[in-house]
């Protein structure tokens, strides 16, 4: 009780509340993305306009959170790639760079002014346009919950959870690399490139092996969360880059 206090102090608002009900605040309807930066269709696009013109599959991945431990999660949504070439961008173009919305209103945690919000995360062209990186818009067979991430989050199966950009709307194209919220909150411990790797992340806690949500299980942590076959070729020349946290 005495901490409860303490953030709610800090904080403004009701902390025992539970972050799913604090959630269904967030409107989602209208939405729209900003795309822009170095592309031939800079765009505001409405979430639903976007929808009709993405082709919505349904996708199994396995799911591997920073904090060691795993889930499946059956997704559905669209390939990245799909808008990527939607925007078509410049061949200048060698990141995106993804924003949430910002709007303390509606998510009192935004008002903390010791984090740099919005949330903001950033890939290569080449891992952006790779089969696996997925933008969701559902999961379980049903659209993706508030909580998760709605109206459209991002999916990256081989890399650390904290990756997957949740309430995105702006999508920019640029020659630079964005500086990712973890990385401008604490660079030693959290990197641009967050691959999952059993042993090679800085500490403070072992990555060699993952709690399987749901069960007693502790099994061993796979490079690359075991999509290497698909993404592994995308580092290939960037060795002397912290690829692994
Ligand atoms: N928009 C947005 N996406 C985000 C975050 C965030 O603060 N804002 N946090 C990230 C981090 S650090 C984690 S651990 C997960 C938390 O998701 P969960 O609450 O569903 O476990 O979302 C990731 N995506
Ligand atoms: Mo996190």
């Amino acid at each position: 009780e005495a901490l409860s206090t303490h953030y709610n102090n800090f904080y403004e608002f009701d902390t025992s509340k539970d972050v799913v009900d604090l959630a269904q605040a967030l409107p989602i309807r209208p939405w729209t993305i900003t795309i822009d930066g170095m592309v031939e269709k800079p765009q505001t696009i409405d979430i639903d306009t976007l929808l009709k013109q993405m082709p919505l599959e349904e996708r199994l991945y396995r799911h591997r959170c920073v904090e060691a431990w795993s889930m499946a999660v059956p997704w559905s949504g669209f390939p990245l790639k799909s808008l990527v070439d939607l925007a078509a961008p410049l061949s200048s173009a060698k990141y995106i760079r993804f924003e949430t919305f910002n709007n303390p209103d509606v998510a009192p945690g935004m008002g903390a002014a010791w984090y740099p919000w919005p949330y903001v995360e950033g890939l290569t062209m080449a891992e952006a346009t790779n089969e696996l990186a997925f933008m969701v818009t559902g999961m379980y067979g049903k659209p993706v919950p508030k909580q998760n991430g709605a109206p459209l989050r991002l999916v990256l199966p081989w890399k650390y959870g904290f990756k997957s950009i949740k309430s995105i709307n702006h999508i920019s194209f640029t020659d630079k690399r964005p500086v990712t919220f973890w990385q401008s909150l604490q660079s030693e411990e959290y990197g641009f490139w967050a691959n999952v790797h059993p042993e090679l992340r800085h500490p403070p806690w072992s990555q060699a092996s993952e709690r399987v949500l749901g069960s007693d299980e502790r099994v061993p942590t796979q490079k690359w969360n075991g999509y290497g076959e698909y993404v592994a070729h995308l580092y290939d020349g960037l060795q002397g880059e912290k690829l692994f946290m």
